[in-house]
């Protein structure tokens, strides 16, 4: 496990998020397409860095590839946070996190993406989980995402020095 530790992620935000993602997870593939659906609204120029949505005709909904891809950004976003403090940090594969990095960094994925997807992210879930939703669980879930976005990074970071 990588080992990319930050401030305390209290006890209150993790209840937080594992009560959410605990009413979430059986929707996960539905949720993840929600999420690429809106970043790709807010920043539309984002769909270019996919090959598979590039040469596509098909509608977003409808891309056989798409829908993976979306619903394992979510799971795994959702994962990593819900064991955060179990872990005290991130809780992705060392290997796994190498992968992520990589591909970011190659698919020239910047920081105005992270900020769309984390925005993306909180509305996701808002609506996912309107009773809720309150400005605490809008932090937990908006802290977990800045740890893992912070350890991809910095796997980014290496790639483009190793460049
Ligand atoms: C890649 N993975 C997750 C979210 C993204 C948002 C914009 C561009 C690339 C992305």
């Amino acid at each position: 496990m990588a080992t990319y530790e930050g401030i305390v992620f209290t006890e209150e935000q993790e209840a937080l998020v594992v009560k959410s993602w605990n009413v979430m997870k059986k929707n996960a593939a539905e949720l993840g397409l929600k999420l690429f659906l809106k970043i790709f609204e807010i920043a539309p120029s984002a769909k270019k860095l996919f090959s598979f949505l590039r040469d596509s005709n098909v509608p977003l909904e409808q891309n056989t590839k798409l829908k993976p891809h979306a619903m394992s950004v979510f799971v795994m976003t959702c994962e990593s946070a819900a064991q955060l403090r179990k872990a005290g940090k991130v809780t992705v594969r060392e290997s796994s996190l190498k992968k992520l990095g990589a591909a970011h960094f190659k698919y020239g994925v910047v920081d105005e993406h992270f900020e769309v997807t984390k925005f993306a992210l909180l509305e996701t879930i808002k609506e996912a989980v309107p009773d809720m939703w309150s400005d605490e669980m809008k932090n937990a879930w908006g802290e977990a995402y800045d740890r893992l976005v912070a350890a991809i990074k910095i796997e980014m970071k290496a790639c483009s020095q190793a460049a």
